[in-house]
Order: C-alpha cells, then sequence, then structure tokens
C-alpha cells in the first residue's frame, strides 16, 4: 500500500489513474478545482472512501497550493507516488493571433502549477526520507512543436526539461523521476482547448481510435509498481493511426 497524489484527478487520465490506484488498494489523494467532481470520485469508489483525500485547489494559486497541501493530515504527507498529471491547453492559434491569458493559463498551470506541488511534495520525501517517484505528464508536443501549437508545445517541452533536471537533483535522495509522454487522447483535453465548444473537440479525434484515459493510467501504474531497482524514465504511446504530432491515419 502507497500513498499516491494525483493532481487533476477530476477527469481524464487524472481521474482513471488515481481510480486504478485505488483498485490496487492504494491510499489516493485527489486533487482539481472541481469540488462536485471530487465528491463524485468519492461516491464512485464508496467502498474505499476512507483510503481517499479530495483536495480542492487552484495549481495556478502558489498560496492555494502551500495551504492545501501544508494542512493535509501529517499520516496523508508521507506521500510515495506523485503523478504531475494537471494541465491544460487553451487555443489553437498561430503566434501572432494567440491569446495572452491563453498562455498564462497554461503557463501558469503546465508548468508553474507543476513546479509548486513538486516542490512541496518533494521536500515532504526528503524530509520522511522516502524513496519516492515522481511521474511527471508530458506529451508528444514535448517532442515535437505542432502548428498552432506554439505555447502549449512550449510548456510540454518544459515540463520534458524538468523531468530531466528533478531526476538530477533528486537522484541523491533516491527518488526516482519518470515521463509518460502521450500521443492523441480523447478526454475533456479539447472541449477545453477549444473553451467547451464540444463539436469542434469532437472533430479532432474524427476517423480513428484515439488513447483511451486508461490507457495512460495502465502506463502510469506500470511505472509505478516495477521493481524497487528498475526506473522507467519515459513512456511514448500514441495511438495505432498515429505517427507523430501531425500525421494520424483517419478513415473518414
Ligand atoms: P482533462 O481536461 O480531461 O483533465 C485535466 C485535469 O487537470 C482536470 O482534472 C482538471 O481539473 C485539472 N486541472 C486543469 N487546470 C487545473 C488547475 N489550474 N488547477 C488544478 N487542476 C487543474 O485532460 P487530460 O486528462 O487529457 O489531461 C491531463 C494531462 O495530460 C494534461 O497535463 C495534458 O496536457 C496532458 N496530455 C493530454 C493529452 C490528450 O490528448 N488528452 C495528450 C498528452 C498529454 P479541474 O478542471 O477540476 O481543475
Ligand atoms: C496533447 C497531445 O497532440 O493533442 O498533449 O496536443 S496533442
Amino acid at each position: 500500500m502507497k500513498i499516491v497524489l494525483v493532481t487533476g484527478a477530476t477527469s481524464g487520465f487524472g481521474w482513471a489513474t488515481a481510480s486504478k490506484f485505488v483498485a490496487q488498494g492504494n491510499k489516493v489523494i485527489i486533487t482539481g478545482r472541481r469540488q462536485q467532481r471530487l465528491q463524485d470520485f468519492i461516491q464512485q469508489h464508496e467502498h474505499a472512501k476512507e483510503k481517499i483525500l479530495p483536495l480542492c485547489f487552484d495549481i495556478q494559486d502558489k498560496n492555494a497550493t502551500k495551504n492545501a497541501l501544508n494542512t493535509m493530515p501529517e499520516e496523508w504527507k508521507h506521500i510515495q507516488v506523485l503523478v504531475n498529471n494537471a494541465g491544460l491547453s487553451r487555443g489553437l492559434n498561430e503566434i501572432q493571433n494567440g491569446n495572452f491569458s491563453d498562455w498564462e493559463e497554461m503557463i501558469d498551470t503546465n508548468i508553474k502549477g507543476l513546479l509548486y506541488v513538486s516542490k512541496i511534495v518533494v521536500n515532504f520525501m526528503i524530509e520522511r526520507n522516502i524513496e519516492g517517484h515522481i511521474i511527471n505528464i508530458g506529451s508528444t508536443a514535448g517532442h515535437e512543436v505542432y502548428p498552432k501549437g506554439n505555447v502549449y508545445c512550449a510548456t510540454k517541452h518544459a515540463v520534458d526539461a524538468l523531468t530531466k533536471g528533478m531526476r538530477l537533483d533528486l537522484l541523491q535522495h533516491n527518488i526516482k523521476v519518470s515521463t509518460v509522454d502521450p500521443g492523441m487522447a480523447e478526454t475533456e483535453f479539447s472541449v477545453v482547448r477549444f473553451h467547451g465548444d464540444v463539436e469542434k473537440a469532437k472533430k479532432v479525434y474524427e476517423g480513428f481510435e484515439p488513447l483511451h484515459a486508461e490507457d495512460i493510467a495502465d502506463c502510469i501504474l506500470f511505472i509505478v509498481n516495477a521493481p524497487k531497482h528498475v526506473n522507467i524514465a519515459q513512456i511514448l504511446l500514441m495511438p495505432a493511426a498515429q505517427a507523430n504530432t501531425v500525421t494520424v491515419k483517419r478513415q473518414l
């Protein structure tokens, strides 16, 4: 039994990952901004509700993040696994047409939010001599830049650099750092990217079978359940119909 913290567990990869960790008998801290979704998660996992701690906060907000994590009951601070999953894309525009608030939201969430959570949780691990494991959720967008993906891709390139930097810095503390880098997966991701335009979001996945949130969750659990002496540093996964960020075989 481990204590696992999954950011962005109110939807998509985070929900599926938290659910699988619960099913394996772990204690799971679930986070997100939507309180009702956190309650829905607990309701769906009623049988294990005493093993789930919901924390409702916005990871863009440094003080809210500090407050939520530092005021957790002491026994929950023995976090062995941190899944830095919360993140988003906003907009799909050429750089000259980009929107400042979209850019800020992506940078504040995908980079700064990940850093705020990581610093606090890493220090919990170090103070308690925990041989922890951090899994960052990157993307194919952290390997290749696609047209109009400019700032989102930049944030995922940053996540890739941070994964490598964390791995170097935390080696001395026996904390493993890994990354799971998915290609196209149908979650709320594109609905959020297109500011709630569900029809536009659906078109992204037309004519092929995208990844499911459970596929990503399976990769995360595979990494965490590897033997102690093994660090699976990176998993890059895509739908079978995808070859790179711009090449998808659609049957329309
Ligand atoms: P979803 O939109 O389904 O889930 C995103 C999660 O992040 C939600 O739980 C959301 O919770 C949380 N979140 C977003 N912003 C914040 C915030 N400011 N504070 C706290 N939580 C936040 O998308 P996915 O599951 O697809 O995405 C998860 C991660 O995977 C992201 O980092 C994304 O970039 C990445 N990714 C997605 C791919 C895809 O094709 N879907 C492919 C590759 C990577 P709430 O709204 O309740 O705050
Ligand atoms: C999400 C993958 O290609 O939809 O990180 O932007 S993509």
